[in-house]
């Protein structure tokens, strides 16, 4: 049978097909060859027998596309997520998220929820993100604001939530799925630091899937060729004729379209400067490569 991985507990998955939950082990296989079965994967399994012969996953089908941090395969649409505040917002690691989903080659949204605690950082960071090319998405999860147009975007299609703890991205999946009642984290336990969603799941919707991941805070970059980092901010390219240099990095360069972009408001500056944090972070990494 073909189906897809809901949810995973150690090595017992939940697999979908046609509507009805299956619970599958992972062949042992799957971990000589290091292949880890992801939610969203699509499967061939047998499902349990009346002889009490448990359920097996078989072959993981060919993936669209793959993350390993949330762990997800065959997303259609990244919703990046940070709150306008509490906790305050971390651009930096929106930046990561962005560039870890370019390169997974997965479609991406950035969406600032909580907009009724600091409308207008909400407003500044959109910009921002509107000028990169992305789509920006304004929500107010505990009001419904925004909600629609969240809606809109994500039908048909597998969708999931990565971000920060505490953005509210198991509230906004509340809103966006009524009677789901996911796990919300009360301020209390938030403020000491504890994730309220722990583990990643997929849930169906009457149109598509949505995605519930824990959040977390810090966030590396794969180890990368640095020089390839530019590739992944989509409002470099219309201004990359104006460098002098070819291959310009837009960092200390002597005449670059870029920068000249972000000097005169084209692109977000801030976004530029932390490109500039990135790339120092990826180099150093890239140089120890062999060590
Ligand atoms: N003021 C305000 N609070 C909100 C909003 N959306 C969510 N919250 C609150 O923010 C807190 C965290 O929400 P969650 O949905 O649990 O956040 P999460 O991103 O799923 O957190 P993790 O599962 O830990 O990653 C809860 O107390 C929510 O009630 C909002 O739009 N405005
Ligand atoms: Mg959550
Ligand atoms: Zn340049």
């Amino acid at each position: 049978m073909i189906g897809r991985i809901l949810q995973g507990i150690g090595s017992f998955y939940t697999v979908e097909s046609e509507g009805v939950s299956y619970v599958c082990k992972a062949r042992g296989r799957f971990r000589k060859e290091r292949i880890t079965p992801l939610i969203g994967d699509m499967v061939e399994f047998t499902p349990a027998d009346k002889d009490d012969n448990e359920g097996s996953i078989d072959v993981i089908l060919p993936r669209k596309n793959e993350l390993l941090r949330p762990p997800l395969a065959n997303i259609d649409l990244l919703f990046v997520a940070c709150a306008s505040a509490s906790p305050e917002p971390d651009l930096l690691l929106i930046d990561r998220l962005l560039v870890r989903a370019r390169k997974a080659g997965i479609e991406a949204a950035v969406v600032i929820n909580k907009t009724d605690l600091d409308p207008e950082t909400a407003e500044s960071i959109a910009q921002q993100y509107r000028l990169s090319g992305y789509a920006v998405y304004l929500v107010c999860a505990s009001s419904g604001q925004g909600i629609e147009q969240l809606e809109a975007a994500a039908k048909g299609k597998i969708i999931a939530f990565a971000g920060q703890s505490a953005v509210g991205k198991s509230s906004m999946m509340n809103a966006l799925c009524p009677g789901l009642n996911l796990e919300t984290g009360d301020l209390s336990r938030i403020e000491r630091g504890r994730h309220t969603t722990r583990k990643a799941s997929l849930i169906r919707r009457e149109d598509g899937y949505l995605a519930d991941t824990p959040g977390f805070s810090l966030l590396e970059l794969d180890t990368f060729d640095p020089e390839t980092l530019k590739d992944c901010y989509p409002e470099f390219l219309p201004y990359e004729d104006g460098c002098r240099f070819l291959g310009c990095q837009h960092l200390g360069e002597p005449i670059c379209g870029v920068k000249e972009a972000a000097k005169e408001g084209k692109i977000s500056p801030e976004r530029l400067e932390r490109y500039g944090i990135l790339h120092e972070e990826l180099k150093e990494k890239w140089g120890k490569r062999y060590d």
